[in-house]
Formats: structure tokens, sequence, C-alpha cells
């Protein structure tokens, strides 16, 4: 089912048309409102009035985290502080972090937004949506929250942690759809066992995950723990939050760029160049319809493949593929790059692991270690030594044969792993540290 049928079936010509429309709009928006922009077009030499076609995006400056936090806290604002409704931050744990703003229309849009992407994931008003993002700065928890209201679905705003609790609700409560993170929806069904509920038992039909990447393997063993349907959404705070992209529920081949608000480009991560559709790049948008905080060429950091085919669904929003990772959390390890997403890949392939798992990178005199510690699951945990090692050289093999890189495997009992109630901590760098 299509929320919004007209904008989101929209024939490619007619919604590029609508794109640089507001694409101009917004640039004589923030060469007006912003000082951080005017100063930014003019070092470039450009003006808003050189935008005349799509194209012509190639002509205006990127916009970075850093200028974000240069800009802390309201400095990127294009409207004035009492116009600003809501402010959101971004969950970055280094650094200072990222604020947003949003007017009230923003705030409606992107319920309307978040109302398209729960049905595209196959909800309905009829349905009641357990909603375990974290609620606060964070903006998955009222990101979702809002888009169930505007649907007509009936939310259940749990939040994330007190898993238990969360686990009796879903028995009590019986919601059809349930949001999160991936990690944390595997901790609920881990918790669920231990309390002697079998989440795959109860009516819960689809979960809507997101906030961190994730891998296809991933997928099949939530859909198999959960007993459920799970789709991708993507979003990130600096461009709206949750929603702004998401699979369709009936082809589930890439996730739906929500295209007549934000005008997305995929680019070369070290050149800046524009990569054509079908080749992977760093993700790049352009917000077309936010007052609060407008970004021009946002460098999102994320790397996908965008497909501008129009979907069997129905929908004619070009659609990225799943995030593989970003370019700066690529792990360098002895000069190869290493995906967190690459190392999960093999994980779950192996049998009797499970996909709780860290990555320790240190520094041993010049050269860089890579431990990956890994949860082994009860059933093989009591086995004898020799096959847990069986285990570690197999998976020390592989990733050396299919990443090219050395790593040491560390395999851990059940639980082993510290479980996060939002998104999952994968890396340990103590390379930074020291
Ligand atoms: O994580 C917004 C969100 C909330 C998205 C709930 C989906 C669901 P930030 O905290 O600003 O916002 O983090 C944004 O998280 O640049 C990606 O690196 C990563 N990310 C988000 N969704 C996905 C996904 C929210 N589906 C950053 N797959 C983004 C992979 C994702 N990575």
């Amino acid at each position: 089912m299509i929320y919004d049928v007209k904008n989101e079936t929209m024939p490619r010509e007619e919604l590029e048309l609508v794109q640089l429309r507001r694409l101009r709009a917004q640039c004589e928006r923030v060469y007006a409102n912003v000082p951080f922009y005017k100063k930014k077009f003019d070092e470039k030499g450009v003006k808003p009035q050189d935008i005349k076609s799509l194209k012509d995006i190639s002509l205006l400056p990127f916009t970075t985290k850093q200028d974000l936090r240069d800009q802390y806290p309201f400095g990127m604002f294009a409207v004035p502080k009492d116009q600003i409704v809501r402010i959101h931050c971004s969950s970055g744990t280094t650094g200072t972090a990222t604020v947003v703003g949003y007017t009230k229309r923003d705030i409606e849009n992107w319920g309307e937004l978040m109302a398209r992407c729960l049905m595209a994931a196959g909800a309905s008003a009829a349905d009641s949506v357990h909603n375990a993002y974290g609620y606060g700065l964070f903006t998955g928890g009222l990101g979702v929250h809002y888009g169930a209201e505007a649907l007509g679905a009936t939310v259940v705003p749990v939040s994330g942690g007190a898993t238990k609790r969360q686990v009796t609700l879903l028995k009590d409560f019986a919601p059809d759809v349930i949001c999160g993170t991936p990690s944390y929806a595997l901790f609920l069904a881990e918790t669920g066992l231990e309390m002697g509920i079998d989440i795959r038992e109860l009516p819960l039909r689809i979960g809507i995950f997101g906030a961190e990447p994730w891998t296809n393997e991933m997928r099949v063993e939530i859909e198999k723990k959960l007993g459920i349907t799970a789709i991708d959404i993507y979003g990130l705070s600096e461009v709206m939050g949750p929603g702004v992209a998401i699979e369709c529920r009936e082809v589930q081949d890439g996730l739906h760029i929500q295209e007549d608000h934000f005008l997305a480009e995929t680019i070369d991560p070290q050149t800046g160049e524009i990569v054509e559709p079908g080749q992977e790049g760093e993700l790049v948008f352009t917000t077309l319809t936010k007052e609060g905080i407008p970004l021009i060429r946002y460098r999102t950091r994320d790397l996908t493949t965008l497909n501008t085919t129009p979907c069997r669904c129905g929908r004619t929003t070009a659609r990225m593929k799943r995030v593989t990772g970003r370019s700066d959390d690529m792990l360098i390890i002895r000069g190869v790059n290493v995906f967190p997403s690459q190392i999960e890949t093999i994980l779950i392939e192996t049998e009797g692991l499970t996909p709780h798992y860290q990555l320790v990178v240190e520094r041993q005199g010049n050269l860089d270690t890579l431990e990956v510690q890994v949860e082994v699951n009860e059933s093989i945990f009591s086995d004898e030594i020799k096959s847990l090692q069986k285990i570690e050289s197999k998976v020390m093999k592989n990733i050396k044969e299919f990443l090219g890189v050395t790593a040491k495997v560390k395999l851990v009992e059940p639980k082993g792993i510290e479980r996060s109630r939002g998104k999952a901590k994968r890396i340990i760098d103590k390379r930074k540290e020291g």
C-alpha cells in the first residue's frame, strides 16, 4: 500500500521539476539567512540564480559534520529561534554534538514522511507499533512516534532499555509492528527466551530496523528469531531523522529515498566527484523542504549505490542499497580497508557463532592488530576446547581469505559481549585512546 500515491509514484521528469524548483528556493533561503552558506557560496563564486538544472548542483559547496560542529549550537539555523519548535542532537559519541532544529512545518513533514515509511513497511492505521527507539535528543523515538500517529496507528512509546518489561509488553499488548535497532531486536528475542516467552509465537508481523549498519545475514537471523518480516529504514539527524529512506515490503530491493524532500547524490569520497547510479559512492543529501536547518550537499559518510529505475511496488523514487559502511568507520588494518559488516557476514555464516561481536583494534609498535571477539551460542559452548579452537581458526582463515587481513579471533561465552539498548558498539579502537 502507498500512503502518498501522488508524491511516491510521480513520473521522474515531473519529480525532477519539483526538485529543481525546491532546490532553487532552498539555495535562495540559505544564501539570504545563513551567514555560513553566504560565505561558502561566495568563496565558490556561485549564486542561487546559477542553479538552472539539477546538474548544476555540482557547483554548490559541500557541508560536513565538522561544519555543523563549528556552528554549534545554532549557527546553521535558517529561521529565528522563535520559529523553532523542537531540537534534536546527533548521537555522535565523539567531539561536539551536532544540533538540529525543526519548525512546525518540518515536524509535520517528518510525521508525513514517517507515515509513508510505516505503510511502505506494511503497517496500517489499524496496527499498533511498539517503538523501542530511544526517546530524547536522539531522533529515533520521536521520529517514529509522530509517524505512527500521523498514520493513525496506536503507538506504544516504550523507548530503549528495561528489556524484560519490553518482552512482557510485547506479549500483553500484542503489537503488530516493532521498531528499534537490529541489534536490540536480537537482544529482545534472547531475553524473551530466558523469560520463557518465544517472540515468534506472538502476533508481531513486521520489524522496522535501522540507525546502525546491519547485513542481510543479520536480517535472516532476526526474521528467524522473531518470526517477522524485517524492513530496513535509514535516516540521519542532520537531514531529518528516521524516514529519509525505507525498503518497501513488496519488493525489498533497496531503500526508497523520499526524493521530493531530499535530493540524493553519490560521490567519490576522495575526490568529491559525482558517481553515476549503479556505482558505489558516499551518499550526499540536499534537503529540499527543510526550514529549520536546511542543508546543502551534506556528506553523510555512508557508502551506498543508487538505483533510479522504478520499483515493482509502483514507487518511482530512487532506491539506495543497504548501507555497507561509512567512509569514516572503515577500519584500515595494515593498509587493508575493512568494514565491520564484512566481518559480520563471515561470523554469521559460521556454525555455532552469534551476531554479537566486537572488533578491538590496537597498535603494537607501528603495527595495527585486529581482534574479533564473538559470542558462541549455547549449544557449542560446552563443547571441547578443541572444537572451539577449530571454529577460531576457521574464522581467522575466512577473514584472511576474503578480506586479506590477519585477525585474532576470540570466542566469548554466551552473553559475554555487552548488549546495547540503542546502537551497538562494534568497534573499540584503542589506537585513538593512546
Ligand atoms: O540513526 C536516525 C534513525 C533512527 C535512522 C531510527 C533509522 C532509524 P543518527 O543518530 O544521526 O540518526 O545516525 C545516523 O546512522 O549516517 C548511518 O551511518 C547510520 N544509519 C542509520 N540508519 C541506518 C541503516 C539515526 N538503516 C547514522 N543502515 C547514519 C545503516 C544506518 N546505517
